[in-house]
């Protein structure tokens, strides 16, 4: 396939070009970076939602059944996600009950897993190019799941217009979270697995925390999910509408894009410098300047200065 080809397939919806162009801007190189320019004019219109969480606690059972709802109302929906522990396959993630290869053969869903194994960095960038090929591709809703680490539920926020935290009663997932200052980055709360016992406990600690953190125009909601009987899913969208509604008035929705292209662009430039500075760093050469430190012929900052001179960033 032509890079002209991959830009008509994608603009046209079709599932083979859309795999294409990710694997091109998964390469990091100036195919990725032509095509990424090329189809942003036509970004913008997908509602990008981030999925967020530790691992194991829900988040691919809560997409699957988002997907569900979504399909029944017709939407179309794609899913990114990033560096999953335990990816999307056919069969394992979603469980028994839900035909995954229903979604995979349904021309209205993409799902896509973006792992950093492999990578010589740049998932971050690579993620973002990811997101914007399916905006650029029609869909409607683009999910975007990252397992959370505390710098994941930022970088996600900075690609989403409504990020759900995902959190589970009985792991002590919500002190941690209340302790790690996340209760300032969710829009909504999906409290997964409430068929579980510890669900309106762990319900009242956040609503706590919440109550805590000074109050701006938008107070998260939380939502009781069953993700694997279909239970509360239907609240929580409704919840991630509301809150595309508040950013839809105001001019809020322009305000937050600034905000995370600002910090966007920020992480993307110094994830380049960090690469350009790693592949400068070879270990034969570091063995080199090492030699060198040891035998005092050069200080540890000298060592520095030779290694952004090679990477041609002094
Ligand atoms: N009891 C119960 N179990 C659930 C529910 N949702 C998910 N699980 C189970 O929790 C386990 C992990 O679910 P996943 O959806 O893969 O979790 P995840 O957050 O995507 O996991 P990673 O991507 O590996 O971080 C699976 O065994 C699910 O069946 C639920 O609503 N109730
Ligand atoms: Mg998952």
């Amino acid at each position: 396939m032509t890079l002209e080809e991959v830009i008509a397939g994608v603009g046209a919806g079709e599932r083979r070009a859309i795999g294409r162009a990710i694997s091109m801007v998964e390469r990091l190189g100036p195919e990725g970076r032509e095509l990424a320019a090329t189809l942003h004019p036509r970004t913008g219109r997908a509602w990008r939602v981030g999925v967020t969480g530790a691992p194991g606690v829900g988040k691919s059972t809560l997409i699957s059944a988002l997907i569900r709802h979504l399909r029944a109302a017709g939407r179309r929906v794609a899913v990114v996600s990033v560096d999953p522990t335990s990816p999307f396959t056919r069969g394992a993630v979603l469980g028994d009950r839900i035909r995954l290869t229903d979604h995979f053969l349904d021309p209205g869903v993409f799902i896509r897993s973006m792992a950093s194994r492999g990578h010589l960095g740049g998932l971050a960038e690579a993620t973002a190019d990811a997101v914007l090929v399916l905006d650029a591709a029609g869909f409607d809703v683009v999910l975007v799941e990252t397992v959370g680490s505390g710098q994941n539920e930022v970088e996600v926020q900075t690609l989403t217009e409504t990020v759900v935290l995902a959190l589970m009663p009985g792991s002590g997932d919500g002190v941690q979270a209340i302790k790690a200052g996340l209760m300032e980055i969710p829009d909504v709360i999906g409290v997964t697995k409430a068929d579980r016992p510890g669900a309106d406990l762990l319900v009242s600690e956040l609503a706590n925390a919440l109550s805590l953190v000074p109050g701006g125009p938008w107070e998260p909601p939380i939502v009781r999910v069953r993700a694997l009987e279909d239970g509360g899913v239907v609240e929580l969208w409704d919840e991630v509408q509301r809150h595309r509604a508040f950013l839809e008035s105001d001019g809020r929705l322009e305000t937050r894009r600034r905000a995370g292209l600002a910090r966007q662009i920020r992480a993307l430039a110094a994830d380049r410098l960090g690469r350009r500075v790693e592949a400068a760093a070879d270990p034969a050469f570091l063995d080199g300047l090492i030699d060198e430190i040891l035998d005092r012929r050069i200080d540890p900052s000298g060592a520095v200065d030779r290694v952004l001179d090679r990477a041609g960033l002094s």
